[in-house]
This record gives C-alpha cells, structure tokens and sequence, in this order.
C-alpha cells in the first residue's frame, strides 16, 4: 500500500510538459473575498495575477488552516467568505462533511493528477487537490554542530535529550501542518505509541506556535535547532542560503493535499468559481515557485519547482484522508491532544 502511494506520488513530480489551453477568463468587474492559507508571498502573488487578468477586486485574508476552518464555521449563518485556497486537506474535508462548502464541478477537473481528483470525489464535489507537501522536519547545521548532536535521520531522533527545548513544531487546533503530523504519528506508529511518541516529543518542544511554516523561519535563524514543517517550507529557506538541512524522515513521513474549497453561501459565486477554474490552471499554480513556494502542483501540465522536495526519494505513509479529514476525528484527536500532550508538565 505504501509502496502504492510513493508510486503514485512519484508520478507527481514528473509533470508532463504537454500542451495546454488554460481557460481564458473573460474581463470582468466585480469582487472576491478570498480566505488564503499558504505563505503570505504567494496569496499575494496569486491576488495580483488574478485581479490584474479578470478585474475583478479580491480582498485577501491569510490564516492558517484550523484557523479559517474555525472562522467559516463561525460565520456559517452568515458567510463573508467566497473562497478559501490552500492549507492542509484535512480541515477543508471536514468543512465539506459540515456542509459549510459549496459542490462545484470545474471544467478543469480533466487536467488535474489522480490524488487532486480523489479529494474531490471524498469531498463529495466540495474541495479540490491544488498541491501536494511532504512532511518532514529540518535543523540548523551551526547549532547541532555545536550542541554535538549527530545528524538527525529519524523521527526518533528528535528525542534525543540533548534537544530539550529545542525543537519547534505548531499547535495541531491552529495548524494544519501540525494536525497532518499528528494524524501522521498515528497511523505511522498506532495510536498508543503515537501519542506515547508526542508526549515525549513534548519534553523537548520550546514552543507550539500559530502556524505552521513558523518554525521553519525559527530554524532558519537559530532561534530552534528543529523545526518540524513541510519539508517546502525548509527548502524556501534553504534557496536563502539559511544553514538548514531538511530531512524526510527515515521511518516515513504523512503528506498534506493542500485544497481549494468555495464557501457555502458566498455572496460571489460566479466569481468564486473563476477563481476555482484559475487557480487550477499551469499559469496560476506556476505562480508558487516565483514566491518560493515549492509545492507539487496538482495539474499534469504545471511545472513542478526544481527546488520541490523529490517525492521519489520519501518514504510515504498512505494516509488515510477519508478517516483524518473526517469531522468526528479530527475534533477527537485534537481533544486528545490538548488533554495528554499540550500541558503536560515538562
Ligand atoms: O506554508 C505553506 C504551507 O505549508 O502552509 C499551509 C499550511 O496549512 C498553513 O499553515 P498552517 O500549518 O499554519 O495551517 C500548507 O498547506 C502549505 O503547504
């Protein structure tokens, strides 16, 4: 099954470069509030190509994933929202198990990888595949050298009492990096032995922040040893030239589908669903590289970034989307997770 999954996964980075006729939205007015998930750069790199193309006005929110699930539900009775692009897979499945999204059928569908599809048909119409993200962790070279740690390879690595508050990992109720680790240990390790392995793990954490690609600039600067991120979100540092190396873990690691959903409700649909049909095109999600954010693009014909972690080189779980992107789950895991792991004294 795994082996299945890193075949297919494989396949992924090995985008075709085949000719393409992206869907020339026609010139329009009108507005769009659009909830953004990945890093700032891009939203905002999106936002221009897109306002610049239809004319149409977009006022632009970046949170993170738990963050705008939460938000949406909250203003489910009167929603302010058009649509939310990007951020982990998880909490756009569970807004669509919630009714809170709306079912749209892209004429784009037909361009998009298997795993991008999949997440439509879970979904239920409601939520599409836009990137894949491999999880894994980084650290700083300067500070492990000096702390005399050896290489780290493994999950199990970060253990090492010698990293007491020194790694830094997001809070999974915020983050949907952190809620994919979580949900990751899980099934990579059952669930006794994850959760034994997260409280451990906790004894050596000196902060669970907001969002999740935080600690990847926390390692970039030293102010960590490990950040545990999208292995993406080190790689922008890296391209910086910050002294990080990125590791996919050597047990094997869990991966996020980060997905577009448009909101139940908007008050914009007709643009909501130019957005949609956009975003999905070569020339949209080729606009990630530029603001350094190398995730694999989920249409066939979008060049993958040559900085993009090699998904042929990851040894993946086959996560199971159905069951950790379903309400109940998600809402139990993270209760969990607060009553045994986050207070837990150190
Ligand atoms: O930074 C890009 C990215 O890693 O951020 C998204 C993530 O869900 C947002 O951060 P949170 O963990 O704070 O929710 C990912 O989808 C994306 O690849």
């Amino acid at each position: 099954m795994i082996a299945k999954t890193l075949l297919r996964l494989a396949g992924l980075a090995l985008a075709a470069a085949a000719p393409f006729a992206a869907p020339a939205p026609a010139q329009a007015q009108g507005n769009l509030v659009l909830y953004c998930t990945p890093q700032e750069e891009w939203c905002r790199a999106m936002v221009n190509a897109f306002e610049k193309k239809t004319g149409i006005k977009v006022a632009m929110t970046r949170k993170s994933s738990g963050e705008l699930y939460a938000q949406i539900k909250a203003e489910s009775a009167n929603p302010k929202g058009d649509i939310w692009w990007g951020g982990t897979g998880d909490p756009h499945l569970q807004a669509a198990e919630e009714g809170l999204a709306e079912e749209y059928t892209s004429p784009m569908n037909k361009d998009l990888q298997p795993w991008a599809v999949k997440q439509w048909e879970q979904s239920k119409k409601r939520t599409v595949g836009v990137y894949a993200g491999a999880l894994g962790f980084g650290y700083n070279n300067k500070q492990l050298a000096d702390k005399k740690i050896a290489e780290l390879k493994c999950w199990a690595d970060l253990l090492n009492p010698k990293l007491k508050d020194e790694v830094q990992v997001a809070d999974p109720n915020s983050s949907g990096t952190s809620y994919t680790m979580l949900a990751t240990m899980v099934q990579l390790m059952g669930e006794d032995k994850g959760f034994d392995y997260l409280k451990k793990l906790h004894k050596n954490v000196n902060q669970y922040t907001k969002s999740g690609a935080a600690p990847a600039k926390a390692t970039s600067m030293g102010e960590t040893a490990v950040g545990i991120t999208f292995l993406h979100d080190m790689v922008t540092f890296i391209v910086q030239k910050a002294p990080i190396t990125a590791v996919a873990p050597c047990e094997g690691t869990g991966y996020e589908i980060g997905s577009m959903t448009i909101i139940k409700g908007a008050k914009n649909p007709k643009e909501a669903k130019l957005w949609y049909d956009w975003a999905l095109t070569p020339e949209a999600q080729e606009l990630g590289a530029g603001a350094q954010a190398y995730q694999v693009p989920s249409n066939k014909n979008a060049k993958t970034p040559k900085e993009a972690p090699d998904f042929k080189k990851i040894k993946f779980i086959d996560y199971d989307f159905a069951k950790y992107g379903s309400s109940a789950e998600r809402k139990r895991l993270l209760a969990k997770w607060d009553a045994e792991v986050k207070n837990l004294p150190k």
